[in-house]
């Protein structure tokens, strides 16, 4: 398999790095990494879009050529590939459980922190015309209320959704990284959040 990559700061072909050096050795070197340079257009080559018509990565190459698009997506078709250690649940219930805190953190942090970074952002200005720049600023307090409400959920908590990482914890960790590097800074109150932040940042795969 072949997995159409781009470097950090790029958040979501982290997320898929992440989650196959969790998954170990096997399943890294299953997939040969092929760096899109963004910044060169990369994305927006014939070649790639015949990949991916939205023009974006993370992409990964099946073994009989098929092209997927779309992280939670790829992850899921490795954890059928890879299913050790479970990353999206055992039972029924987990299973939901899980799905129901990646969808929390793509959209109640995801949106707001994509707002920001496309409409008030002064990398992606040429690229989003027209800004609304006002309307990218307000995204700052919907994260941050978003952030707020997570550091309550997370009071006890060792992962995203229970005891062990999963999907939502590599969805969250990308996303609470790439945030502070657009310059939306985790609160000094998010305690929980933060205590979290260290304890996955910590993990071999965090730096895949
Ligand atoms: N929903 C997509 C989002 C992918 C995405 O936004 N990728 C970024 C890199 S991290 C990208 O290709 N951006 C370029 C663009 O959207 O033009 C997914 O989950 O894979």
């Amino acid at each position: 398999m072949k997995l159409y990559n781009a470097a950090m700061p790029a958040p979501n072909p982290r997320r898929v790095r992440m989650f196959l050096a969790e998954k170990g050795p096997k399943a890294v070197a299953a997939v040969e990494l092929v760096d899109v340079d963004i910044m060169k257009g990369g994305l927006r080559t014939p070649e790639h879009l015949a990949r991916n018509s939205v023009g974006q990565v993370p992409v990964l190459e099946l073994n009989d050529g098929t092209f997927l698009s779309e992280t939670v997506s790829i992850c899921r078709y490795l954890e059928g590939e890879f299913p050790d250690p479970p990353m999206f649940g055992r039972s029924p219930k987990e299973q939901a459980f899980i799905d129901q805190w990646t969808r929390r953190v793509e959209l109640r942090l995801g949106t707001p922190a994509g707002m920001f970074w496309r409409h008030a952002h002064p990398f992606t200005a040429k690229v989003v015309v027209p800004q609304y720049k006002e309307f990218g600023e307000s995204n700052r307090e919907h994260y941050n209320s978003a952030v707020k409400w997570l550091d309550k959920e997370l009071s006890g908590r060792i992962f995203v959704a229970g005891d062990d990482l999963t999907i939502a914890d590599i969805c969250l960790l990308s996303l609470v990284d790439f945030a502070d590097w657009i310059g939306l800074k985790l609160s000094p109150d998010a305690g929980n959040v933060k205590a979290w932040h260290e304890r996955v940042s910590a993990r071999p795969s965090a730096s895949a």
